[in-house]
This record gives C-alpha cells, structure tokens and sequence, in this order.
C-alpha cells in the first residue's frame, strides 16, 4: 500500500489546548499507532501534538480540497455540548478520554470490551478524506484517520440473527454540560443496516489530520458514515450492539417526519423545512450542488436497488 505523508500544518492551525496531551498520553497514543514511532527518551513534552505516525492513504479519499483544521475543529454539532456551533470547541475539554472502553454485543459469538488502545492498533490506520454533508445544509471536507468498522465487527462473529447495529454515545452529565437540556433522548443513538455498517465505506475514526481526534470532534473514537447526513456519524462512542429489530434513533424520536432512519444524503427529497438541492462547502462563497449519496453513489447505490428512497428517507 502507498504511504502518505501529510502535509504540514501551519502552526497556527493547530494551536487549540485540547489537541495537547500530557506526555503520558501523548506516548500512549504514539507507541499505540500502527507504525508509531519509537521516540527518543525525552523528545515527548507537555506541548506536543499526539501525532498518530505513518498512515495509509485510502483510495475511499476524495480529490475535493480540504477544510482547514480550524474550520474542522471550531465549527461543530455536538448537541451534549450544546447546541451553537461554537459551543463543542468552547465545551468539550471537560471530556474525559483516557481511559475509554467500547462495549460490542448482542446478536454476536464473541460479545467483548475493547479498550482504545487496542482500537488503535487492530488494523493499520487509514487518512481517508471524506466529505461530510450535514442535513442543515452545509458541508466539509476532512481527513479522518481510522478504518473499516468491518474490521472490529468481524472479530465478534455477528450471528444470523444481527440484521441492524446501534451506536450509543457517552452521556455523562458531568462532563458535558448540553445533557442537562432537553433537545435530544440521551445517550445519543444512532444505526445502520448490518449491509451498510460492514460497508468498507463506513469508518471507525479515531484522528483527524493526523493526529488523535479533538474532543469536539468526537474523541476518542466516533463513526463516518460519508453518503449519509452528517447525524448518522455518531461522536464519543462508548457501546455497538447488533440487533434484530430497526434500532430507535435520537433524531428519529425527536422529529420522526423530518429524519428517517435511513437519512441518504439525496437532493431529490427535501427536508419538510428546507430543500436539500444544494449545500454551503464551509470556505466557500457560492453554493453547490448536493450530490446523491453525497458523491458516493458507485459505492452504494446497489444497497438500495429496489427501495423507494422517498419513503425510507
Ligand atoms: N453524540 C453525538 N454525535 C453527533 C452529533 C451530536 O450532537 N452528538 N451531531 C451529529 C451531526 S448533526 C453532525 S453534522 C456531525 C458533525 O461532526 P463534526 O463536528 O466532526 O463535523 O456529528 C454528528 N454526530
Ligand atoms: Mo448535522
């Protein structure tokens, strides 16, 4: 496989508190990347990045140009935080992310707890620039670093019967101030299909840009989902269970006529609110097109031959 190197980061581009680890966790995350490099006793300081080493470049990435850290990073939905864009990166350092479990059960032979550490090295890590379509009508494009859910989903054995899989979110009143208000059911739930969720497409994420995710971003571990609108990408992950029945999702509850389970990025089928025809690329100044399946259609059209997309929105 090719190797990557990234482009350098401005340094004014990457100068938010939150993206500075102790030297503890900075190590940790270091010696824990596929590829990490063995650094010289003493090179680590309190003010290093948590770069995530060598990563392999995906041919999933899109050619669009990227958002810029900044753009990533400061403008954000991440409702247990708040619902303002501004409030994730004003927020979120009161997350804790060390140490961190995933729970993966249900319908699997091999139900287990998988430690972030261990996430971060089950399969070598990907850059994979995806782009990501909120369903209020703006859009990003962003190097995630993580790989394949398939690759965590295969090593607990789904059985027969796994024909869905939910994702739950950390809720923790204490460390996120925005669970305290009503807008959402907490913990935050999402799902897929169990064909869409094994989908090479679909991604574990635990970087951005290189390095481990920022808080308000997600850390230390969330999903993208890129055809879908940017609510199915569930952030802070802390269960995966695989189910027989549709699971219930935070949004779905909340506005069921507004967001289906599905929810294909599609600019054909409107928001009951608004249109979907077209999006805001955070950066730029004119509009463009919505693109079906956000741009992804020769990678999963065919999941949905036969269903009528106006009703599964
Ligand atoms: N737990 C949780 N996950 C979430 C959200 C949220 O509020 N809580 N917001 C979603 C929405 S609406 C979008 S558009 C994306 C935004 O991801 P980003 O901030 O990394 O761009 O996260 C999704 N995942
Ligand atoms: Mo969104």
């Amino acid at each position: 496989m090719p190797r990557l190197h990234l482009p350098p980061i401005p340094a004014s581009d990457i100068t938010p508190e939150s993206l500075y680890l102790t030297r503890r966790q900075w190590m940790a995350a270091a010696g824990a990347a596929a590829g990490g490099l063995l650094l010289p006793a003493g090179t680590a300081t309190a003010a290093e990045p948590a770069s995530l080493g060598k990563l392999i470049s995906s041919p999933f990435s899109v050619g669009d140009s990227r958002n810029s850290y900044d753009q990533i990073t400061q403008y954000n939905n991440f409702y247990e935080f708040g619902t303002d864009k501004s409030d994730p990166a004003e927020n979120a350092h009161t997350l804790k992310t060390r140490p961190w479990t995933v729970e993966i059960g249900g319908e699997v032979q091999k139900p287990r707890r998988f430690d972030l550490d261990e996430l971060l090295k089950l399969a070598p890590l990907e850059e994979r620039v995806y782009r990501l379509r909120c369903v209020e009508g703006w859009s990003m494009v962003i190097p995630w670093v993580g790989y394949s859910l398939a690759e965590v989903l295969k090593r607990v054995e789904p059985t027969s019967r796994a024909k869905f899989v939910e994702f739950t979110s950390l809720a923790a009143a204490d460390q996120m101030p925005g669970v305290r208000s009503r807008v959402l059911a907490w913990p935050y739930t999402e799902g897929l299909r169990i064909d869409e969720a094994m989908h090479p497409l679909t991604m574990l994420v635990m970087g951005l840009y290189g390095k481990l995710l920022p808080n308000q971003n997600g850390a230390p571990i969330r999903l993208a989902v890129p055809w879908k609108y940017g609510f199915k990408s569930a952030k802070s992950l802390v269960r995966i269970r695989l189910v027989e029945q549709m699971p219930q999702t935070s949004w779905n509850r909340a506005a069921p006529s507004e967001y289906g389970f599905f929810s294909n990025v599609n600019p054909e089928v409107d928001h009951p609110r608004w249109s979907q025809a077209s999006e805001r690329r955070i950066g730029e100044f004119l509009k463009r097109k919505t693109l079906m399946f956000n741009g992804y259609v020769n990678d999963v059209g065919k999941l949905y031959s036969g269903m009528d997309l106006r009703r599964n929105f």
